[in-house]
């Protein structure tokens, strides 16, 4: 077999493209001339191909050159702006690596271009004044970190704690006294004014290495188990503080570790020292938008996996919290706050409420402080997360004077959630200097084509400026971004990752952003969240199934007759079933599902479908996407006549009870479909996991890197209605013909589940990261401070602006709903 040509890691393509160009070149010139023959546009890949096929008659030239090296360039290219005579392509040969070139189509010349020069050639498809504006905005936070040590290979990206680890290490050896700025932020540590780990005893390397020497051969002489107060006086003596460890082991531990980082740093020692550190007392996590709340909230708009995942992370940074400062010897009571918005129009949720203990957690709470108008009135209705921009500045501040005054004082670490708690989180750490960490498992650039380019035309609905701005300023300041998988930061071979399409782009008339964000940079990690495994646990544990839900089950997939809870129903009750849940966003593609199912014939004959998600009329939807899947499911089940194959079940806020759905499902031995367009990451997918429910989930986003394909679970195309209903259909063939497949497929899914996707590994790593970046953050003072006037002066002239603009339209949609 021929190998598959590509280029080696010395060649670029601007190497190696005009040598390409010119084996070909007499169909090369015919196709780049069909390329501007339109005149100005933007191409896609599949443009790309299809008009070059079109251009070479012959069958044995075109797979020629379709397979050659130039075929490859195409392959990789994810865009190309024509402005004729030139072709301007944006190629990534590797997740994070971009190259721009420009192609004269007259002569086949080829000429590297910036970055910066190839946004101006896509503005120009748009709009050429604003292209050749000599003093339009641009934006390049690469020009502030100078230094910021960065990876450089693909497979690095996202390993950001183990390398900053690293950095630190090489920054803190070297002389004696490299190790200084370590010495100096144990000497910053205290918990309300009361001094931890050592004290100005103990003020240089070299007397804080003696006085362990003296410390270490004491406590050789301990039984492990000798609480800290015994020998806590002589050693407040010698120079050392609390915060060492709960017993004489312990203190050996860490206080060997911190020995190891003096006389050889490494890596491994120094996470391990710096992540038993008493920096993390108060966390703060921002959720602000949607009906955030522990019951009857799931399923509405806005309102789904982040709720979830935020109430998850609380409970298990909570253990993890209560657990590490008990190993530290210290008598602290940690608290966590949630903070989100509240809605006094609340639904018959609690979102009205100000104060809400969270569940299965000893001192943590939900806080919910209103939108204020810029009068100063209560906002009481949901707000769509499109437009609550206007309302973040003036919460920001009530949010922060709230948290102050509940945990008496500056909280230790600030997490955001999404754009907007990001925004609010990176607003507030920033004024009042504490640690940010961020978390966005769904950006919403990469979910609408050309976002930036055409941003005029979906600004009216989505608000993108907005949206994109506060973006960049999030992931600009935080000090560490969290998320889920890989593909989030980076993509994968085939797709540019969300965090990574905020490199370079344009908004034409308002910004350019040369380098909004550079995903080599060590502040990126991977930390994958779980499923509460107490409520999402395998179908075969018989005596821990919840049975008291058996009736209202069986009703809900079963029972004749439409309601307000579900239409359709199950003729044959004996097939399988095959399961989906959603909200109803078109990006989820429960339609798409419901129509793969309608079309195949042969799944049709093997299992019934059953979907959950929203409710069943439009007309009470406030969500514009929403009101039009609900309209296109009808349509479905009418087109294809499902009645009798499908159950549609209106959204369920009952996790409890939905976990015992997924296992009756199992018991069915069907399956989980999740058909998403693009899925951030998918917590179905790890629920249904968790119950033993073989899945088919898509292969845009996470669910590709969660599940093994063919191993534990499937993955489906979701662009390819077709092939993914046949796998899907071909499964249930093979579990009829050989029923141990199901149980094989089931039981390696909950294998994958349990050695990468818990809540316990997830804290372990974020309060590391904690820890590892607040020394980070106080090593790199100066730079941040820079950092952080830039972000300010980009928030000061443009988010404001847009904002006052933003607000101004809201005036109007609400003026205009109120005269409807
Ligand atoms: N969910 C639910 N009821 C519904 C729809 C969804 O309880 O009607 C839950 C689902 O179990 C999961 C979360 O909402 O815990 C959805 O998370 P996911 O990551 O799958 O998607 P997101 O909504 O965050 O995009
Ligand atoms: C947001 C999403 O879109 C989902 O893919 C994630 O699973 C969820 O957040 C929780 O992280």
């Amino acid at each position: 077999m021929a190998a598959t040509p590509s280029l080696k890691r010395s060649e670029s393509v601007l190497d190696t493209m005009p040598e390409a160009l010119r084996q070909s070149r007499y169909h090369m010139k015919r196709c780049f001339a069909k390329y501007i023959e339109k005149g100005r546009r933007l191409m896609k890949i599949h443009h790309l191909m299809d008009e070059m096929e079109k251009s070479i008659d012959d069958q044995t030239e075109r797979t020629q050159v379709l397979e050659g090296l130039l075929g490859y360039i195409l392959c990789t290219t994810k865009e190309a702006a024509v402005v004729p005579p030139y072709v301007a392509f944006a190629i990534r040969p590797n997740p994070g690596f971009w190259e721009f070139v420009k192609v004269n189509a007259n002569d086949l010349s080829v000429d590297g271009i910036t970055a910066t020069e190839y946004l101006k050639y896509k503005e120009m498809t748009v709009d050429e004044k604003w292209a050749n504006d000599e003093n339009a905005l641009e934006i390049d936070f690469g020009a502030i970190d100078f230094s910021t040590p960065r990876l450089t290979l693909s497979s690095s990206i996202g390993n950001g704690l183990s390398y900053t680890s690293k950095f630190l290490t090489s920054k803190l050896s070297g002389s004696p006294g490299s190790a200084q700025p370590l010495v100096d932020y144990l000497l910053s540590l205290n918990h309300q004014g009361e001094k931890l780990m050592i004290n100005e005893t103990l003020n240089t390397p070299s007397k804080l290495q003696s006085a362990l020497i003296v410390a270490e051969a004491a406590l050789a002489l301990q039984p492990k188990d000798t609480p800290y107060q015994s020998f806590e006086l002589r050693f407040k003596e010698w120079g050392f503080e609390k915060g060492w460890g709960d017993t004489a082991e312990r203190v050996k531990e860490t206080m060997r570790s911190l020995s190891e980082v003096f006389q050889s740093p490494d890596p491994l020692n120094m996470e391990k020292f710096l992540g038993r550190l008493p920096t993390i007392f108060n966390v703060v996590l921002f959720s602000v938008h949607g009906y955030f709340g522990q019951s009857n909230v799931l399923g509405l708009p806005d309102t789904g996996g982040q709720v979830v995942y935020v109430l998850d992370q609380v409970v298990a940074l909570e253990e993890e919290l209560l657990l590490r400062i008990k190993q530290q010897g210290l008598n602290v009571k940690p608290q966590i706050l949630v903070v989100t918005r509240l809605i006094p129009d609340a639904k018959g949720t609690k979102c009205n409420q100000e104060l809400e203990p969270v569940n299965n957690t000893k001192h943590s709470h939900i806080l919910r402080v209103p939108f204020k108008t810029e009068n100063g009135d209560i906002v009481s209705q949901w707000i769509s997360r499109f437009d609550i921009y206007p309302y973040l500045e003036r919460y920001t501040q009530d949010a922060s004077d709230k948290i102050i005054e509940l945990m008496e004082g500056k909280p230790d670490l600030i997490i955001g959630n999404y754009t907007d708690g990001n925004l609010v989180a990176s607003l507030m750490a920033s004024k009042l200097g504490i640690t940010l960490g961020t978390i966005a498992h769904a950006l919403e650039k990469t979910k609408y084509e050309d976002s930036d380019v055409k941003w005029k035309e979906l600004d009216p609905k989505y608000h993108f400026s907005c949206q994109f701005t506060a973006d960049l300023i999030a992931m600009n300041m935080a000090d560490f971004v969290i998320t889920s998988t890989y593909q989030e930061i980076a993509g994968s071979k085939d797709r540019a990752g969300q965090y990574e399409s905020h490199a370079a782009f344009t908004l034409p008339g308002l910004y350019r952003v040369v380098s909004g964000i550079n995903v080599f940079d060590p502040k990126f990690n991977i930390a994958s969240p779980g499923a509460d495994q107490s409520v999402y646990f395998p179908h075969t544990e018989k005596q821990r199934r919840l049975t008291q839900f058996r009736p209202a089950i069986e009703e809900l997939l079963f029972a004749k007759g439409d309601n307000d809870e579900h239409i359709g129903y199950l003729e044959d009750k004996k097939k399988p079933i095959i399961f989906s849940m959603a909200r109803l966003d078109i990006v989820k593609n429960i339609t798409g599902l419901t129509e793969w199912y309608g079309k195949n014939k042969r799944l049709r004959n093997l299992v019934n479908l059953v979907v959950v998600g929203a409710f069943f009329d439009p007309s009470k939807s406030k969500d514009r996407e929403e009101a039009s899947e609900i309209k296109k499911m009808h349509m479905l089940i009418d087109k294809y006549q499902l009645k009798g194959q499908i159950r549609w079940i209106a959204a369920q806020a009952d996790r409890i009870r939905n976990s015992e759905l997924y296992r009756t499902i199992a018991d069915t031995r069907g399956a989980f479909v999740q058909p998403a367009l693009y899925e951030a990451f998918g917590l179905t997918v790890i629920e249904a996991m968790n119950c033993g429910l073989p899945t088919f989930a898509t292969n845009q986003g996470g669910p590709a890197e969660i599940i093994v394909g063919g191993v534990s679970g499937f993955h489906i195309d979701p662009n390819n209605g077709d092939e993914s209903s046949n796998k899907i259909a071909n499964f249930f063939q093979k579990c009829k013909e050989d029923p141990e497949y199901w149980n094989r497929i089931s039981l390696e899914g909950l294998k994958r589940i349990n050695e990468c996707y818990t809540w316990k590994i997830y804290a372990n790593k974020v309060l590391n990261m904690g820890c590892v970046y607040s020394f980070w953050r106080q090593l790199y003072n100066d730079q941040k401070q820079a950092k952080q006037r830039y972000i300010q002066a980009f928030y000061n002239l443009q988010f404001r602006s847009l904002r006052a603009l933003r607000l101004l339209g809201i005036v109007q949609l609400v003026l205009n709903s109120s005269t409807m």
